[in-house]
């Protein structure tokens, strides 16, 4: 017999598929229902890695599924091509970044065209290409034009010995990561989109994708949006004119301020030290210095020992005119609410910490009952109590629930002129400069005279100067300031000379969007045609990693609703339902070069072949956990494949055969399979249906060995079944049975069949019902009838209805699934 040769079967059909280009949406035909099926797109940092496959694998299964389910399944591939890595690796080696980018996608593309995901190619897109990017450019300008795109002074991190700023994952403890020098804080100008504009839609919308999101991305898209909701208290300040104002979440527990803390790095900081002794201000500022070195992760902290400076200043409490004294602490943020908090140590813990620290008083506001419970006084426990309870200690206000007394209290202060009702955020604006070279230049020219001009769409795109002599180190300043030919231009407003903006965007903007322009990829006239967007979008299906829960999807999300608010798309969400794939790990640790437990993508497929790789992964486990490579085994997944292909190759009656006159047990199980497979596949379970797979394959085998064996017709309909199912998993495989059956290519176009219902009914057996002893009727029921049904269907059979007549029933026994008897009153 012939044997199953992957590599063979992978180079017969290889060119076939390149010639049909199978999953061309080109021209579908516009009376089908259509699926947007999409795979988060490559960054191509070298060939294609285990998490690719599966990533890539597992969201192929759909996209092949819902083909072979009528529709017309939009599955486009691409690449997020500009990026740090390629400049890192130009610095390292002296290449140009964009040979190193391009060659890297020539081999991610041969890689991908032998694992065969079910690709339209012919709409591939590049971010670095200037047909990309000058759309990214024109996206900046429609935000610039709407106030959402703007420039502002900030503190960023600065390494001084780099002279480079620094993100906040290249700062560790405090210190620049690869010289080890004390990182401080610099101002820059920096270009930021105005996100926060939409932090409450970017909350409520979340709503709407509660079914079909993972439920772990959705909680961290909120807590990242971080809205709360509470009051801003003012508090009146000695000698100074306008009081301060504080940001809380608990104004029902305004009685227990003890102190009032503000940030360091506040200007209300600096100009409340100035007021005090030469001591204090001198004590200050070496604080603030320190504080200028710490990350704000660090600074929230509750594990670290807390730290402030008494500022010799005091707040009046706004209801019962209490002197409270206020201090520059760490903890408190600059850039969050106000700046500055109203401590209250008995609720809420970090101020408990701080005031333990520094000897403040605790005053129990809220206690469970009304009574403060002295073996729970947060000064002894060092714990804070922020559960519910009424409030004590708190003038008129005593007896109120929590709840009761938020409202309460924040009218008063209402009243009095003292404080508001309040909402918040963590979010900030997206900060979109960069100081590198490989990424899109910022549309905007800076003119002496006129400013900020921007860039003239018909100018379009402001494409990126060579590299070659340019410096691309970092140095906190863009290297494309650098390139003076290409930065000296006329000011588009008054003519004059003028320079254009140096820094380049975020890569994050180039694939907020990237999912529309593969809607109409080669458009010079718009960056995504709005009646494109109409048939297919939005994404119907999303798959990746859930290392972009947050900033990619957040981002796409913000982008979506502008692109929805100018009127360019009709939808406000771009992703309708999210996949999360696992991590592949290796002897249960991640996968890396440094550790030596890297398992190549190359050596896999050379190994095993594409079809047994995508089975593997899929077979694993539920795609949303992570899959130790260790402990599956692919040399098992090429035993099961044979075995089905071998299936194909045994079957002995022609296409088209008669199949309703074939062995009724198994095809059975082939309809109890094309009923289950369906859902178990929608729903993600690719494991379970490839295990249901294997059981047909394993019955078909028996069938095929016994008895009519390989001429049985429904061996061939199991046959055709197990090719059909199979091409969503293992398409080479699928494809050369499919062949091997006698059918022409390609198996991916061929529709699941549908089940027989008359073949799903469970054998039947025969219920005898008895009236007073006497056999009065029959029943055809399932064996596994439950007794109530049973005897339900046994009283209303005519016959026995008939037999009781109006007497009375005594008494019912039901011995399911073969007896009832009925004894009833003579
Ligand atoms: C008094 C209080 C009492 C608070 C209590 C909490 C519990 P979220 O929920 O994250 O919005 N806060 C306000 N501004 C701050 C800043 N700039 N830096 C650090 N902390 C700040 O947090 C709001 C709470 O965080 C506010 O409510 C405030 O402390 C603190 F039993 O006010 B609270
Ligand atoms: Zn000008």
């Amino acid at each position: 017999a012939e044997k199953y040769d992957f590599a063979a079967i992978q180079e017969k059909w290889l060119p076939v598929w390149d010639e049909l280009q199978p999953f061309s949406t080109a021209d579908v035909a516009d009376d089908r229902p259509r699926k947007y099926v999409l795979d988060m797109f490559s960054y191509p940092s070298g060939d294609l890695h285990m998490g690719h496959a599966e990533a890539f694998g597992l969201c192929d299964v759909l996209a092949r599924y819902w083909w072979q389910r009528g529709h017309s399944v939009l599955h486009p591939v691409g690449w997020d091509s500009f990026g740090l890595p390629a400049e890192n690796a130009a610095i390292k080696r002296g290449a140009d970044p964009r040979d190193w980018t391009y060659s890297n996608i020539e081999q991610q593309k041969a890689s991908f065209r032998v694992y065969a995901p079910s690709f339209d190619w012919s709409r591939e897109i590049h971010t670095s290409d200037p047909e990309y990017y000058r759309w990214n450019q024109w996206l900046f300008l429609k935000l610039y034009e709407k106030g959402l795109a703007y420039r502002k002074a900030s503190p960023v991190n600065w390494c001084p010995n780099d002279q480079t700023v620094l993100a906040n994952e290249q700062v560790i403890d405090g210190k620049c990561e690869r010289c080890g020098a004390q990182v401080t804080k610099r101002n820059l100008t920096q270009w930021y989109f105005r996100i926060t504009d939409y932090a409450d839609r970017l909350v409520d919308d979340l709503s709407e994708l509660e079914a079909t999101w993972p439920s772990k991305v959705l909680s961290m898209q909120r807590n990242w949006v971080g809205r709360s909701s509470g009051a801003d208290v003012d508090f009146a300040i000695e000698g100074r004119a306008d009081p301060i104002t504080v940001y809380t979440t608990r104004p029902d527990t305004l009685f227990g301020v003890t102190y009032m803390a503000v940030a360091p790095d506040s200007v209300l900081a600096t100009e409340l030290a100035a007021g005090s002794s030469t001591e204090v201000q001198a004590e200050f500022n070496a604080y603030l210095e320190k504080t200028k070195t710490e990350s704000d992760i660090d600074r929230q902290s509750t594990e670290r020992e807390k730290s402030g400076v008494f500022l010799e200043r005091y707040a009046k409490h706004p209801l019962t005119d209490d002197l409270i004294p206020i201090w520059a602490a760490d903890y408190v943020l600059a850039d969050y609410g106000h700046g500055a908090v109203m401590g209250v140590p008995a609720h809420d813990q970090r101020d408990l910490d701080f005031a333990l620290a520094f000897d403040l008083p605790v005053r129990v506001v809220v206690a469970p009952g009304g009574e403060p419970d002295a073996e729970k006084d947060p000064s002894a426990t060092g714990i804070a109590e922020s559960g519910e309870g009424q409030l004590v200690n708190s003038g008129e206000f005593d007896g109120l629930t929590k709840a009761e007394a938020l409202e309460a209290v924040t009218a008063r202060l209402a009243e009095c002129g003292a404080g508001k009702n309040a909402k918040n955020y963590r979010l900030r604006d997206w900060l979109i400069s960069r100081q590198r070279y490989w990424g899109t230049p910022i549309p905007i020219i800076h003119c002496d005279k006129c400013g900020e001009v921007p860039v003239p769409e018909a100018d379009l795109p402001v494409t990126l100067p060579p590299a070659a002599g340019l410096d691309l180190r970092p140095k906190g300043t863009s290297p494309l300031g650098g390139a003076d030919e290409w930065a000296s231009v006329d000011c588009p407003s008054c003519g004059g000379s003028a320079r254009r903006d140096s820094d380049t965007m975020d890569t994050f903007v180039d694939s907020s969007w990237y999912f529309l322009r593969y809607l109409s990829p080669n458009s010079d006239e718009v960056a995504f045609d709005i009646a494109e967007a109409k048939k297919w979008a939005p994404v119907d299906q999303y798959v990746g990693g859930v290392e972009h829960a947050i900033l990619h999807l957040l981002y796409s999300r913000f982008m979506t609703k502008v692109l929805h608010d100018y009127g360019y798309l009709d939808f406000h969400e771009p992703f309708k339902a999210l996949m999360n794939q696992g991590m592949v790990l290796m002897d249960g640790h991640k996968m890396s070069k440094s550790i030596g437990n890297l398992v190549e993508f190359a050596d896999q497929l050379r190994d095993y072949g594409a079809d047994a790789l995508r089975v593997t992964l899929a077979f694993a486990g539920p795609p949303e956990d992570d899959i130790d490579w260790a402990d599956v085994s692919p040399a098992g997944s090429t035993k099961f494949l044979a075995r089905a292909w071998r299936i194909a190759h045994d079957v002995a009656s022609e296409p088209g055969v008669e199949l309703s006159t074939g062995d009724v047990t198994l095809r059975r199980s082939v309809h109890r399979f094309l009923a289950d497979a369906p859902e178990l596949i929608e729903s993600y379970k690719f494991n379970v249906a490839i295990a249901r797979l294997m059981e047909l394959v394993n019955v078909t085998r028996k069938t095929i060995d016994s008895g009519a064996g390989a001429a049985d017709p429904a061996v061939r309909e199991a046959a055709e079944t197990i090719a059909i199912a199979l091409n969503v998993f293992a398409p080479y495989a699928a494809e050369d049975m499919w062949a091997n059956l006698g059918h022409q290519p390609t198996v991916a176009h061929v529709q699941w069949r549908s089940a027989e219902p008359a073949l799903l009914v469970e054998d039947e057996v025969t219920a005898v019902v008895q009236v007073n002893g006497k056999v009065r009727g029959r029943l055809q029921v399932a064996p596994s009838i439950e007794p109530d049904e049973l005897e339900a269907r046994a009283r209303a059979d005519a016959n026995v209805i008939r037999a009781i007549g109006d007497t009375e029933i005594r008494n019912v026994i039901v011995r399911a699934p073969k007896i009832v008897s009925i004894a009833t009153a003579k």
